[in-house]
């Protein structure tokens, strides 16, 4: 299908090129603190939105008229939908893809056929993955959508949810697997919920908890060598939902014993519905050992709802990217652009353009990083705010055998007394504009 303007993939073509379909500073072979940007940012492209999603919100339906939309044959739909994943990756020169089974195939009269055509897609992705070199960066089950998960799928009140559950995320993570994906996601759609007065929060909880250890326990009989993410969002479309933000996972994980297997995807725009900045949920998550990949996009400050625009804005892409790199970079992970062109954004080049620019603009970011970390002086304020802690009375607090009375004893015989030292946030925030 002839669907893009183009047909040679869009390349690096330096800062002042004026073709609208060229890359500006995203140069995927430029080392960039010793490795590729290609390999820093792992970018991969998302099926929902990119190719799913008709355009639709609250007050209105299709706008973007999608030919495969208006197919009569699912099946045949879900074909033409895969020829122009691979078509838009090579366009891009992207490298991965992220799916939920929904998004690939039709779901048939019941379960079992459900599976069958997401196995016969992912036949005919396996012969175009091998074909173009293009990765599954992760896949995950759908189960929002249809309405037998209207209460919760995992949390649902009713075991036979449950139960349906396990056999879809089964199936998905076997075609995962059998696709060489690098993770497995899961995003509690609607993991929560509307009311407490009619809710069993403890049971809930207990459902959730049981339903990933059962996921992880599968995971290692099966050999899928890949961490499970999970990816908190607070709220939308639930009022609550139990995998809230980073930290709330991070206390799930802790009370199932889950926190070496399971590590978590963020997301921008459910970061700030949490309250949150991105980088604040980049920045704890590798603080506890559980940083594993991103959904990228950007949120609207002024809306309280999922917007899921391109990230375009160059400053808060630098300071994201920083937290990456403090975070070590990526392992399995990577950068997939869970965002949608706006419903107006009917022609198809506006989505290369929109994931062309915000490859541009996270290029930037990353430049940005890069140079304050080689300036050194930012590193070097924390480091010295910190310096104390490495005088051994100091850290001899922190560890076992420290106790309250021997501090306080020691605080008197001392006469410590501390005192206050400048934050000095206006100086640093200039010396990040210097940079
Ligand atoms: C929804 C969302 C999902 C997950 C995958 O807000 O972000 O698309 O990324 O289920
Ligand atoms: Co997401």
């Amino acid at each position: 299908m002839n669907f893009y303007s183009i047909k040679d993939a869009i390349k690096y073509e330096g800062h002042d090129s004026k073709n609208p379909l060229a890359f500006r500073w995203y140069n995927p072979d430029q080392k960039v603190l010793g490795k590729t940007m290609r390999d820093h940012f792992r970018f991969a492209v998302c099926y929902w939105h990119t190719l799913c999603w008709p355009g639709l919100d609250p007050f209105g339906g299709d706008t973007f008229m999608r030919p495969w939309h208006h197919m009569a044959d699912p099946m045949e739909a879900a074909k033409v939908k895969a020829d122009l994943m691979f078509e838009t990756l090579r366009l891009l020169d992207i490298d991965f893809f992220c799916f939920h089974d929904l998004d690939i195939a039709p779901e048939g009269k019941n379960l079992k056929e459900f599976n069958a055509n997401v196995t016969a897609i992912a036949k005919i992705f396996e012969k175009k993955m091998a074909q173009s070199g293009k990765k599954l960066l992760w896949g995950t089950a759908n189960m929002f959508s249809n309405r037998r998960f209207m209460a919760g799928a995992a949390t649902n009140p009713d075991p036979d949810v449950f139960a349906y559950c396990a056999a879809q995320v089964k199936h998905c993570l076997d075609v995962t697997k059998d696709l060489g994906g690098e993770n497995y996601v899961m995003w509690g759609g609607r993991e929560g919920y509307e009311t407490l007065i009619n809710t069993n929060i403890g049971h809930e909880l207990k459902q959730a908890g049981r339903f990933l250890s059962l996921a992880v326990e599968y995971k290692h009989k099966i050999g899928f060598k890949g961490p499970i993410l999970i990816e908190p969002k607070p709220k939308e479309p639930t009022v609550h939902q139990y995998d809230f933000d980073v930290a709330s996972i991070y206390g799930l994980l802790k009370s199932y014993g889950l926190e070496n297997d399971v590590k978590l995807n963020i997301e921008q725009n459910h970061a700030i519905l949490a309250g949150h900045t991105f980088q604040h949920e980049i920045a704890l998550a590798a603080a506890l050992g559980i940083f594993g990949s991103l959904d990228l996009n950007r949120g609207d400050y002024l809306l309280g709802w999922d917007t899921d625009q391109f990230a375009m804005n160059v400053p808060e892409l630098t300071l994201m990217m920083l937290e990456v790199i403090r975070a070590g970079g990526f392992t399995t992970g990577g950068m997939n652009f869970d965002a949608k062109i706006r419903r107006q954004s009917i022609d198809p080049d506006d989505l290369l353009h929109a994931h062309a620019a915000s490859m541009d603009a996270t290029a930037r970011g990353l430049l940005g990083a890069a140079k304050i970390i080689e300036d050194g002086r930012l590193q070097a304020e924390v480091d010295k705010r910190y310096a104390k802690w490495s005088e051994p009375v100091n850290k001899a607090m922190l560890e076992k055998g420290a106790a309250l009375e021997a501090i306080a004893a020691r605080v008197h015989k001392d006469a410590i007394e501390p005192q206050p030292k400048s934050g000095r946030q206006e100086y640093l925030e200039n010396l990040l504009n210097q940079v």
